[in-house]
């Protein structure tokens, strides 16, 4: 039987990762770590999409990505598609930190609820990530389930234009294949959820941990297994368990100290 670990600090993780003591991390990631790459979060005061809707006239925020307002007025999610579209978009410090874990083996899954494709983008091998909210990588028809151009889809997004649907007779709004309010998840969703109680500790960066089911996820890690929250501001109930470690500030900088850490200082 393991004795008892103290309350873990950042340096005693790192050494643990060091040591080879923890070698499956568990990984949670929300918007806050693509926000350096130039893409607004959702809930953030003044810089998160949610302050900046007003000129749409929405019924309530959310309604920009709710299925049942998209089925019947898809142009609001256009008019600001540009904007939210990750072409062109480089990873952060954060992703690097990431594919680094992933590098080093000790990445044993990363749950994402981004939709911007940037853990691909930074190496991170497609077979350890699950994008829990789908991403913009393809695209159908909402109302016939046709697929859609890529090159059409970009242009659309370019003109801030409703794409639709090239079947004959369909005419349905194209939507990206990113999950909507009020969509089910990807049945990987249920297949990997198992991984949580494999980790030997867990990281959750850059999310407020607001939507459900991903806001569940740090919940469900077994006590005495390390949670460690990165992220501006305290999410869930991270910091309410003695096996909390909580590294409040940007994602991109916690990254960094965790590497500094783990693999360059003594
Ligand atoms: P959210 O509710 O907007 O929360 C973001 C969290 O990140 C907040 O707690 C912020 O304080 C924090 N944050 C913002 N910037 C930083 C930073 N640089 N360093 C540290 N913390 C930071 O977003 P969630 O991800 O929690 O909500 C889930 C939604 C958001 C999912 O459905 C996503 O699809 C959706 N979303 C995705 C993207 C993307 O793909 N890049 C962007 C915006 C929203």
């Amino acid at each position: 039987m393991s004795s008892p670990q103290p309350n873990p600090t950042i340096q005693s993780l790192a050494t643990r990762i060091k040591t080879g003591q923890i070698t499956r991390i568990v990984v949670l990631t929300g918007a806050g770590i693509s926000t350096s790459a130039g893409i607004p979060d959702f809930r953030s005061p003044t810089t998160g999409l949610y302050d900046k809707l007003a000129p749409l006239n929405l019924p309530y925020p959310e309604a920009l990505f709710h299925i049942s307002y998209f089925s019947h007025s898809p142009e609001p999610f256009y008019a600001i598609a540009r904007a939210r579209h990750p072409a062109n978009l480089k990873p952060t410090l954060s992703h690097a930190f990431l594919a680094l874990l992933a590098k080093k083996n000790i990445l044993h899954f990363l749950f994402t609820q981004n939709v911007d494709n940037l853990e691909e983008k930074a190496g991170i091998p497609a077979e350890k990530v699950l994008a829990v909210h789908g991403s913009w990588k393809s695209q159908h028809c909402w109302t016939c389930k046709a697929s859609y151009p890529d090159e059409l889809m970009e242009k659309a997004i370019n003109a801030g234009e409703v794409p639709y649907c090239l079947e004959a007779g369909c005419g349905g709004a194209i939507k990206p294949d990113v999950v909507f309010f009020g969509e089910n998840l990807p049945s990987a969703f249920d297949e990997k959820i198992h991984l949580i109680s494999e980790a030997e500790c867990m990281l959750v960066l850059g999310t407020s941990l607001r939507v459900a089911p991903c806001s569940t996820i740090p919940r469900q890690i077994a006590a005495g297994v390390p949670r460690v929250l990165i992220n501006m501001e305290k999410a869930g109930d991270l910091g309410s368990r003695e096996d909390d470690v909580l590294l409040l500030g940007s994602c991109d900088e916690g990254g960094l100290s965790v590497c500094g850490c783990a693999w360059v200082e003594g």
